[in-house]
């Protein structure tokens, strides 16, 4: 039959233009992985974004991350055979944008973007040195605690004060004879 025929053909062809388009050569760059990933919800900046590609990247490729203003917030970029790293110098807590610009090998314009954010569970260090200082080490101490008549009674210091005296005197008394004996 004709149409099984011409589908055959049709099948044929894609795989011909699937090995072709598959091929280093005339290779259709893309992203292959990202740190921080996409739509990740990191805790603390990470210290780098670093994206994958299928290919090698050329010289030309661009990478920009940028923070909810559109600052950016990447180092100068480095490109490493199939990888691009930036260090990441975001402060602030919110959105970032990862977009990245490059051309593949066999001629097509790769160009896309992607977002991770920022969630800082304490204030940037920055903001620290506008908090209100500690309360200086000087400061008058906490009351000391009442003393309390019936808790200290008072006869058993002036009955150890009587018995020291006792053993005291009892002392000199005994050095006393003993230097009359030999004297
Ligand atoms: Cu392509």
């Amino acid at each position: 039959m004709v149409m099984k025929r011409l589908a055959l053909a049709i099948a044929a062809a894609a795989v011909g233009f699937a090995a072709l388009w598959g091929s280093p050569v005339f290779a259709h760059n893309t992203l292959v992985e990202a740190a921080p990933a996409k739509d990740a919800a990191l805790t603390e900046p990470p210290a780098e974004v670093r994206l994958r590609f299928l290919a090698e990247l050329k010289p030309d490729t661009k990478l920009t991350v940028t923070d909810a203003q559109g600052a950016s917030a990447i180092g100068e970029a480095t490109i490493d055979g199939k990888s691009i790293s930036a260090p990441f110098t975001g402060t602030a807590g919110g959105r970032y944008t990862v977009a990245y610009e490059l051309m593949s090998a066999d001629g097509h314009p790769v160009k896309s973007s992607y977002s991770f954010t920022l969630q800082l569970a304490q204030a940037p260090v920055v903001a620290e040195s506008s908090a209100p200082p500690p309360p200086p080490s000087s400061a008058p101490p906490a009351a000391a605690p009442e003393h309390k008549a019936e808790s200290t009674p008072w006869f058993p210091y002036i009955g150890g004060a009587a018995a020291a005296g006792l053993v005291v005197g009892g002392i000199i008394a005994f050095l006393r004879r003993k230097r009359g004996e030999s004297g």
